[in-house]
């Protein structure tokens, strides 16, 4: 294991709580420059925990009196420091009552109770509640709560926290107050209040069971146009969730808060979800098809975490995947059944592999479960939560369906209302299934992607094929040596017919040792082997296969993955057998098979325009960079794009077939089947933009100007702001005229420079930050902009090092104002070792004025520390 730095805390070091909290009630009075917070604790010592002091968590909090038993304390009773609130002796049970006072509107970390424009609400996961009140603020300290909100009504008519409301008044001088209970305990990670002046969109849900759930969105003043579809999409995850895993809404109230600035997407807190407004707002000329998509599936996830998370709960933060790989599975389920199944798993998995993968290859690499941390915010990461889903689903791959539901409910059945861990969770599906899963559980403690080499074999006169299957998983920090993981790992045999071979279709092998063969018997002619069908298990397959066994299952493949699949392989080799050529004064090869493929492609679209656009488009930049030894981001845009610009010039006619063809026309509705015409019509006008011609710069800018919807009308955008052209500055001048009140808008208006691929990006993002739609305090408008630069990997790593200059700027700069933000900018240079020296050196420089600045917080710390070591 990696020695962890002394601040570190471990996960062999938990121990349960030395006290209990059975109940708190929390009194809030909120006023223009401060807030008051008396909280009323009834503790309990827990279990024979020794005579050990009572350690309450705080931050920011200004206490003012603690009273025992109804005794105020004199402050040599207790001792504070910054981070505590200790008694040395309590008794066995008693009420502790503390009165802090806090500035919400200092409040910019946007952790714990804040400002934002229309109010003040909260957000408490991980460890943001010790920054409301003295508590034991960790997940297997659960408590009932009840809560009451006194502000002026006037300013903050909406008053709202978890559970039900038993009672409100008015007070003196236009104030008055709203006193909420929650029946359920919980951790403290899951308490939120509002209060604020938000407009309301009312509905209800009957459940299954006959429970009448009076759902409600609030958004600021003025927005009740943009939540109808969140409110369809918050009954659509209900109605699912009752038919797929029999899981019932337990609340007479769940409401969903859209807050503007907000660090994550949304939070699950019980009965009170809040969320970030960009997956709650949207209306077919501000949201575009992904908006919309994303929308869904937000709703879905934290509708979903009642159960996953919230009835039954994570011990503590390390076990953060059993909540969050749990639901980010249900999610894609969820996904999965809306939308197309097959284009919602390639999107899933092309982001697993451009993000987690490199994540896994990178400094920041660790297990599903984490065994340490500095700062708990930086490992809300996709290792936790998509490859944490990609573990969830392997367990379903190999003990089946039907046993997977059965788990679930006994799950459920053992562990409603308690704080447990991930071996929990395997237990239960290993029980339910009958089977041993104790060597699955290495997915949970070694970080890394496995990759699995494998050997195909024919025996035509035995008619056997034999795959031979080595397995292998490189050092990551602090783990040199890893043990032998168990891969589902789905297998089909494609015939020379284009047939499945095998008669059961899909055969799930069970791979175990470092090195196994299987055999198939009866096979009667030479196949070609589809592996890890449907991306069976989050590893590197490599087969050596040719080009015509690429383009056969490109062709053939009854899993639609596999067949999307073969295309992102075939087009990998090319691009990075150009990358070598060009490296040593050749030239990019385009094969014939490619561009065959390609029309084919085009030919068939009409079946399932959003697969052929997903298949059409070429593995991303950052992908690409992780295959290679050494990254040289200029010959990987140069040559990719090359390839890009092939299409068309061979297939101008075809592509402008599929435009013509794939037009919506109606009323706009973003449902799989209108958004997958949408995505081909607006790929093969990507394509056609490659030529850099009048004629397809006037269509570009005609889809701009006529579009109705916004998913045309930023797609045009993005296209124009690629090129250097006169319409680019036509189009982006008019698209911020238009929307320049709409923040969500303004996001995507940053987001289209930011990314651009032109060479003066950087000059425009300096630019922006000085313009008055960018404000460094409100995190999406960092995403867009500064995350957007970012991720633009040719930009961001030119050879100067002035990318590197720039997020090392600003890093620092956010980190004064929000350090949550400040540390996801910070994993930008996660991969600077992969680059040449020069790069390095600038990175290297980048990285230590970050880590050497002074008050640097514990999470950028943390960030840059791990990325130099
Ligand atoms: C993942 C979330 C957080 C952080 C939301 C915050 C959450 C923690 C919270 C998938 C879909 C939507 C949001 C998130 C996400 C990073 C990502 N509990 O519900 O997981
Ligand atoms: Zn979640």
């Amino acid at each position: 294991m990696r020695d962890p730095a002394p601040s570190a805390v471990r996960l062999k070091d938990y121990a349960p709580p030395a006290f209990l909290i059975d109940s708190i009630d929390l009194e809030v009075e909120l006023f223009e420059d401060h807030a008051r917070v008396r909280a009323r604790l009834a503790i309990t010592r827990h279990l024979g925990a020794p005579r050990s002091p009572l350690v309450l968590d705080g931050e920011e909090l200004e206490l003012e009196s603690v009273k025992l038993d109804g005794r105020a304390l004199p402050s040599g009773e207790y001792a504070l420091d910054a981070q505590h609130l200790s008694l040395e002796q309590v008794p066995e049970r008693f009420r502790l009552e503390t009165t802090c006072r806090i500035q919400p509107r200092a409040n910019t970390k946007l952790m714990g109770l804040y400002a934002a424009e229309s109010g003040f609400f909260t957000q408490c996961e991980a460890e943001g509640f010790r920054r409301i009140t003295y508590f034991i603020d960790r997940p297997d300290v659960m408590a009932k709560y009840t809560v009451t909100i006194h502000a002026d009504r006037q300013r903050y008519p909406v008053l709202l926290s978890n559970g039900n409301p038993v009672a409100s008044g008015a007070g003196s001088s236009g104030r008055h107050w709203v006193k909420w209970h929650d029946p359920f305990p919980k951790p403290c990670y899951l308490f939120a209040m509002v209060a604020a002046k938000l407009d309301k969109l009312e509905d209800e849900f009957l459940t299954r069971s006959g429970r009448r759930a009076r759902l409600a969105i609030y958004v600021d003043p003025g927005k009740l146009d943009q939540c109808g579809f969140a409110m369809q999409a918050l009954k659509r995850a209900m109605k699912w969730d009752e038919e797929v895993f029999g899981l019932e809404l337990d609340l007479d109230h769940y409401s969903i808060v859209a807050v503007g600035d907000f660090n994550a997407g949304a939070m699950e807190n019980k009965g009170l979800n809040l969320f970030n407004t960009k997956y709650v707002l949207a209306r077919p000329d501000t949201a575009t098809d992904g908006d919309f998509l994303n929308i869904d599936r937000v709703v879905a996830h934290e509708y979903f975490h009642n159960w996953t998370g919230n009835r039954v709960t994570c011990r503590d933060w390390f076990q953060l995947s059993l909540k969050e790989g749990l639901t980010v599975y249900r999610e894609q389920e969820f996904g999965a059944d809306l939308y197309s199944r097959a284009v919602e798993r390639i999107r899933e998995v092309r982001h697993l592999r451009a993000a987690q993968f490199a994540e896994d290859a990178g400094p920041m690499a660790h297990p599903v479960r984490p065994d340490s941390y500095m700062e708990i915010g930086n490992f809300y990461t996709t290792t936790v939560y998509e490859k944490g889903a990609e573990v969830v689903r392997m367990i379903r791959t190999l003990i089946g369906a039907e046993n997977f539901r059965k788990g679930m409910d006994l799950y459920f059945a053992r562990h409603d209302g308690e704080a447990v861990t991930c071996d929990d969770f395997v237990r239960a599906m290993a029980d339910a299934a009958r089977t041993d899963l104790s060597q699955f559980m290495r997915w949970y403690d070694q970080a890394g992607t496995p990759v699995l080499e494998t050997k195909g074999e024919y025996d035509a006169a035995g008619k056997r094929y034999s795959l031979a299957v080595k397995q292998s998983c490189a050092p990551t920090p602090g783990q040199d040596k890893k043990m032998p993981f168990h891969v589902p790992f789905s297998v089909g045999l494609v015939g020379p017919d284009g047939r499945d071979m095998l008669p059961e279709g899909t055969r799930v092998l069970s791979v175990r040792q470092p090195e196994e063969r299987f055999v198939f018997e009866n096979v009667e002619a030479r196949p070609v082997p589809s592996l890890a069908r449907d991306f069976s298990a989050p590893v590197i397959v490599n087969y050596d296969y040719t080009e015509a066994e690429l383009t056969h299952l490109m062709a053939h493949d009854s899993d639609p993955f596999n067949r999307w699949n073969a295309g992102q392989r075939l087009a990998l080799d090319i691009i990075l057998r150009g990358i070598e050529a060009v490296k040593n004064g050749g030239r990019l090869a385009i094969p014939r098979a490619f561009l065959d493929a390609s029309a084919r492609l085009l030919a068939d679209a009409p079946e399932d325009p959003a697969f052929a656009a997903e298949a059409l488009a070429l593995p991303s930049e950052g992908y690409i960079a992780e295959q290679v030894e050494i990254v040289d981001p200029d010959a990987i845009h140069a040559v990719r794009n090359e390839l890009k610009r092939k299409l068309p010039s061979v297939l101008r006619q075809e592509l402008l077939q599929a435009y013509r063809v794939n037009r919506t026309p109606g009323a706009y509705s973003p449902d799989a089947a209108s958004a997958g015409k949408r995505a081909l019509r607006n790929a093969a006008l990507a394509l056609l933009m490659e030529l850099d011609e009048p004629e397809a710069r006037a269509l570009c800018m005609k889809q701009f100007e006529d579009a109705d919807n916004m998913t045309d009308a930023l797609a045009a955008l993005a296209l124009l702001a690629n090129c250097d052209c006169p319409e680019r500055e036509r189009a982006l001048d008019a698209f911020y005229a238009k929307w320049k009140d709409e923040p969500l808008v303004v996001d995507k208006w940053l987001g289209v420079q930011s990314t651009s691929r032109l060479p003066s990006v950087l000059a425009e993002v300096k630019r922006l930050m000085a313009h008055p739609a960018f404000n460094l305090r409100n995190p999406n408008k960092v995403y867009a902009l500064i995350g957007g630069f970012r991720g633009n990997q040719v930009r961001f790593h030119a050879a100067d090092g002035a990318g590197y200059a720039f997020l090392a700027d600003q890093v620092n700069a956010l980190d004064a104002i929000n350090p949550q933000v400040a540390a996801r900018m910070a994993r930008g240079f996660d991969r600077w070792r992969k680059f040449d020296p020069r790069r390095q050196s600038h990175a290297r420089a980048a990285l230590e004025r970050i880590r050497d600045t002074k008050g640097v917080s514990k999470g950028v710390l943390e960030i840059a520390t791990l990325a130099l070591a």
